[in-house]
């Protein structure tokens, strides 16, 4: 089921970007060789027995031709590569199958235009997928390898990745730009399905469905897993980058609000304001800046949901 290292034509892009890279390879393979071989030879034929008295040499113009020239071709035989494996990358084709890729310190969670969320990239074999990178606050960087594909994600930034997924299969993506302390979470899934199976999951609505049926308390803590709260905080009482949860409603709290610290109950509107505006109020002990809004990415009844569960700690 997993195909994580048959990769060859996984994307349209392989083929450009191995070229360039056995290309590269091959080369200094070659010269790795030839140095090896000259150096032995030179070793060997001048050393002190079989050449006892060494001899000036006054330059030679064939040589400085030589290692002038074959360089220069070499150089520009691999810049061609390059260049021609890079330059469709810039080009996404005006059809392509959008995705937003929201990247926060520290998960990734994928977008798609109908407004289904996932934290799993599922997407349509032979389509044309474009991902629009987005840096809620550090530089990310998102990569797929076996598409060869990679890209910075910038906050405050349009970048974007495209790629035609030619193998069914499933794919790791992860982050290559290291942001932090957990930066090793954000590592994803890519499933690649075939285009009818595709649309089939696209407009499924039981996803949604299942998530009544859950418990609330279910519920609260699958969004939780979801978008990547517990890369912050334990449950279990340990201190992570920010307080653990444990037994955290109900419970007292000294926070600075400002420059004032108070005494506050963590009950339901403390923790909303903790979630949509973390840095009005900063628990002691902790750092301001590391929780960012999560206005966008989750809801009133997300939010709810998560408040029950932690009444469960
Ligand atoms: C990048 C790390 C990080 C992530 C991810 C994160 N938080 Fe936080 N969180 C913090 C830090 C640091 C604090 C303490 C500073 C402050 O109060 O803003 C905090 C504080 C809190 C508090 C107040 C805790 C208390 O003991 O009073 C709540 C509630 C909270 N976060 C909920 C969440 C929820 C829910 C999520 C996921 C939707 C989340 N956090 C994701 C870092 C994070
Ligand atoms: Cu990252």
């Amino acid at each position: 089921m997993y195909i994580l290292a048959n990769t060859t034509h996984a994307s349209n892009m392989v083929e450009g970007v191995d070229k360039a890279f056995l290309l590269i390879l091959g080369v200094s393979f070659i010269f790795l060789i030839g140095l090896t071989i000259t150096m032995l030879v030179f070793i060997y034929k001048y050393n002190k027995e079989k050449n006892p008295r060494a001899t000036q040499i006054k330059g030679s113009n064939t040589l400085e031709i030589i290692w002038t020239v074959i360089p220069t071709i070499l150089v520009l035989v691999m810049f061609y590569y390059g260049w021609a494996g890079w330059k469709p990358m810039t080009k996404p084709p005006k059809d392509s199958f959008n995705i937003t890729v929201n990247s926060r310190m520290w998960n990734f969670t994928f977008e798609y235009e109908n407004g289904k969320k996932t934290d799993t990239l599922f997407i349509p074999k032979d389509k044309a997928v474009k991902l629009n990178l987005r840096s809620m606050d550090v530089i990310h960087s998102v990569y797929i390898p076996a598409f060869r594909v990679k890209q910075d994600v910038v906050p405050g930034a349009e970048k974007f990745l495209w790629f035609i997924p030619q193998k069914e299969g499933i794919y790791e993506l992860f982050c290559t730009e290291y942001c932090g302390l957990n930066h090793s979470y954000m590592y994803n899934w890519v499933k690649v399905m075939p285009e009818e199976d595709f649309n089939k999951w696209y407009v499924d609505t039981t996803q949604k469905a299942m998530a009544v049926v859950d418990s609330p308390t279910a519920a609260g803590k699958r969004i939780m897993t979801n978008i990547g709260c517990f890369a912050c905080h334990s449950i279990d009482g340990s201190k992570l980058v920010g307080p653990s949860f444990k037994g955290i409603y109900g419970g007292q709290r000294t926070v600075k609000t400002g420059s004032d610290e108070r005494q506050v109950v963590a009950d339901d509107e403390y923790i909303h304001r903790s979630i949509f505006d973390p840095n009005a109020d900063i628990v002691d002990g902790f750092n301001k800046g590391l929780m960012l809004p999560y206005t966008t990415q989750l809801t009133e009844d997300d939010v709810k949901l998560i408040i029950e569960y932690m009444k469960t700690l």
